[in-house]
């Protein structure tokens, strides 16, 4: 199944770049440094440009002033999206598999948080990558049904978001987080 509808709004799959994605945000896959790295963060930042750094450079002098200029695991703030076809970036931090004290829970706050962040600034269209399954370690299928089902359970109350994307990077991802979704709602 590639997409599924909760009311009036819309949760879909696609195989693809994210940082192609015209939505009102994007979500980075970031670490709590903010400041960059490999992966999706890489390529965003890449496609964003450099404002995109000086931006995130800003908000550890002063959001997050008061946690050592770090962005704690499972929270998530909000820059623009400069050079990106996305108005904004949703940044957030997925849990270190195996270090993490409870993955579980913060992989949940990173899509929750994410998600309330769109809402918070009234925004309709939001793409996420597959959060903590790269260089973080966390297993595909795990995250894939903490993915999807904080995004459906968060769809069922009144939100501004109607529009709600899973950008997956390879045929494998994709096909993973499909089954998943079918699962859930089935
Ligand atoms: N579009 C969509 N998905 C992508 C893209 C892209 N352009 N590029 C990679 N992916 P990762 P993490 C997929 O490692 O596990 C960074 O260095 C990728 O195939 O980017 O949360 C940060 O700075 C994988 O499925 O994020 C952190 O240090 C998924 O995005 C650390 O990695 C997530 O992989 C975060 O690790």
């Amino acid at each position: 199944m590639d997409s599924v509808e909760i009311n009036d709004k819309r949760i879909t799959m696609l195989k693809g770049d994210i940082t192609t994605q015209a939505t009102d945000a994007i979500v980075n896959a970031a670490n709590s440094t903010l400041l960059g790295g490999g992966g999706v963060d890489g390529a965003i930042h890449r496609a964003a440009g450099p404002e995109l750094l000086a931006e995130c450079k800003q908000l550890k002098r002063t959001l997050l002033a008061g946690h050592a200029g770090l962005l704690p695991t499972g929270e998530a703030v909000l820059t623009r999206g400069y050079r990106l076809p996305a108005k904004y970036v949703i940044h957030t931090v997925g849990p270190i598999y195996k270090e993490d004290s409870d993955p579980e829970q913060h992989l949940q706050r990173a899509y929750e948080n994410s998600l309330r962040v769109a809402d918070h600034n009234r925004l309709h269209s939001i793409a996420f990558p597959s959060i903590g399954t790269g260089a973080y370690g966390c297993p595909l299928g795990w995250a894939a049904s903490i993915a999807l089902t904080t995004i459906h359970n968060f769809l069922q109350h009144p939100t501004t978001l109607t529009d709600v994307r899973m950008v997956l990077y390879s045929q494998h991802d994709y096909e993973v987080y499909r089954a998943v979704l079918q699962r859930i709602t089935a």
